[in-house]
Order: structure tokens, then sequence, then C-alpha cells
């Protein structure tokens, strides 16, 4: 039996990437993507220049640790000229897809209509392919499924309604990426003084395991003087993504090393990258810190799985 707060460990050297490891000035480097390319791991990191708005540069590493080789542009920029990401580009999220034999980069689009979800494609994290915006504001935190449910790619997002002013989980499916159905409700927020009462949102793009989807989410409590981001687990069927089966009660990562603690905004610890190292039965975590600088934080995949499966079932 393993306890939720000793599933994931923090890298002895966090923070991996900070703004003085950029080849060129920015404010802060934070809510990265990440996947395996060619044995390397890509961290599609969120930069913040010195104006304020974001932009999406690639970092490299051999052993997804240590040696981080940045490029020297952007692979994703803000666009002056485009109503919806005058204002930058943030939090991306990036999806293996086999069938189109490429990788498919979920992010937040940013103007002054609202933050939207946008799609990309790339092959080689050399180039890109916009596939244009596909949720409209109010909406972000967008993650793809790597492969089809049913006949449909499952992307999850993050509307928020003005009316209940409430900001949870729900899925759109495509079968081409472009056109969406109606969106489903998967999760939601829990109430009072729960952890993840205030706000929650998809983190890295879901792994399948034979027992169900495993996901990681942020959840937001807000206090009186600052808002606490942090990591929660849910499985969802593998079949109908719309169903948790199993939900953590407690966070399994929340701030509390100083780089969590204090920066930019403090106390949030925001996952958008996931690696599961098969070889190594390991996950590993890349998260932005305190909105200042990108962390890592392993666990082994098989006691987060059996871990989940030990608790009691959801919707049941
Ligand atoms: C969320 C997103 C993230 C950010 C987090 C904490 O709403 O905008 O980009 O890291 O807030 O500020």
């Amino acid at each position: 039996m393993h306890f939720d707060a000793e599933l994931f460990h923090r890298e002895p050297t966090n923070p991996l990437l900070t703004a003085g490891d950029w080849p060129y000035p920015i404010n802060s480097v934070f809510n990265p993507g990440a996947c395996l390319h060619n044995g390397d791991t890509i961290l599609l990191c969120r930069i913040e220049d010195r104006r304020g708005i974001s932009h999406l540069t690639v970092a490299r590493s051999k052993d997804g640790r240590t040696n981080w080789v940045v490029d020297a542009k952007p692979l994703i920029a803000d666009d002056p000229t485009d109503q919806h990401s005058c204002w930058g580009v943030e939090d991306p999220r990036i999806t293996y897809v086999d069938e189109l034999a490429g990788y498919v980069i979920a992010y937040t689009a940013y103007g002054p209509g609202g933050p939207c979800v946008a799609l990309a494609r790339t092959e080689d994290f050399e180039s890109v392919e916009p596939l244009g915006i596909v949720m409209p504001p109010e909406d972000k935190n967008a993650s793809l499924l790597p492969r089809k449910v049913d006949g449909h790619y499952v992307l999850f997002h993050r509307p928020v309604s003005v009316l209940s002013a409430r900001a949870d989980v729900w899925l759109s499916k495509s079968t081409d990426l472009q056109a969406w159905t109606t969106p489903e409700p998967v999760m939601q927020s829990r109430s009072g003084p729960w952890w993840d009462a205030t706000r929650i949102g998809m983190g890295p793009p879901p792994v399948e395991t034979p027992h169900g989807w495993l996901c990681v989410y942020h959840g937001v409590k807000q206090m009186v003087a600052t808002s606490l981001y942090r990591v929660g687990l849910i499985m969802l069927d593998l079949d109908d993504p719309t169903k948790i089966i199993r939900r953590t009660p407690s966070w399994v990562l929340g701030p509390d090393a100083e780089y969590e603690r204090v920066g930019d905004v403090p106390n949030v610890v925001f996952p958008t990258g996931l690696v599961h190292d098969e070889a190594r039965d390991e996950l590993r975590l890349y998260y932005g810190a305190a909105d200042l600088c990108v962390a890592m934080a392993s666990a082994r995949f098989s006691e987060v799985v059996d871990y989940l499966v030990s608790l009691p079932p959801e919707n049941e």
C-alpha cells in the first residue's frame, strides 16, 4: 500500500530550467509540454518574454534530467497580427498520435477575446503545421488522447462558465481534429474546503494502462491571500473517457519546495508534461513551479497504477 504523498519524488537537481538557461533575455520559463522524440526528451516550454507575452520554445535532453539544450528560436510564436494569439501562446501539451505519425500540440492561444484552445502538428519539433483554433474563449488546459476511442479523437478541455463561475473538465470528439462534437462533462471541481474546490484542469495527455486512462490534473484552492495549485490523479474508463473510475482524495504533489512557494505566482505546481519511461517503470512529471521555472518529479509507474486501482471505485 502506497500513500499518495509518497508516490512522486522531486528531482534533486530541480529546478531543471530557469530564465538564466535561455540563450536570449526572458522573464520566466514554465508549464512545459513533454514527449520522447528519437530517444531525446523534448520539453516545449512556455517562455514569458520581457513584455509579458508568452511563446513556446524547445529544450532537449538525452536523459530527461540533465544537459538541456535550448533552441535559439521559438517553435510557436505569438502573432501580433492574429486576434487569437496576439497576447501570446501558453501551456502546451504534446501527444504522440500513431495514426497521424506525428505529434499534436494542444495549447492556449491568448488574445483580447480571452484564452482559447489551438492545435498544431509536428513531426520533428523543427517546423509545425497549425491546425487552428478549435475551442472558443474562454477555454484552456486542452489535452488530446493518444489514440481514437470508438472512431473519434478525444480532446479534454476546460471551458469557463461566466454564469456559474464553474471551471471543470469536459471532452469533445472529432474524426478530423477540425470539427468537434458538443462538449460532454468529465470531471467537476469538489466543493467547500477541498484542495480542488475552486478550479480544475486536465494536465498532460493521459497514459493508457490496462485498467484505464491514467490522468494527471491540477486543482486550485482559493485562499485569502493566494491560490494553491496542486496535482491529483484520476483514472478514466478506457472505452468511455467521460467516466471517472478512480480519483485520488488528496493531492499527490503540491507546493512545498522554495521554487514552488516563491515566484511570479507563488504556491503553484502546474503539471503539463508526462513521460512514461517503460524500461525504467518510471513516470516523469514535468511542471511549472510558481510560474517562474520548470521542475520534475518522478514516480514508479506500477506503484501509481496499483495505488489508483486500490482506491474505492467512483461512479458505481
Ligand atoms: C492558470 C494558467 C497557468 C498558470 C496558473 C498559475 O490559470 O494560466 O498558465 O501557470 O494559472 O498562475
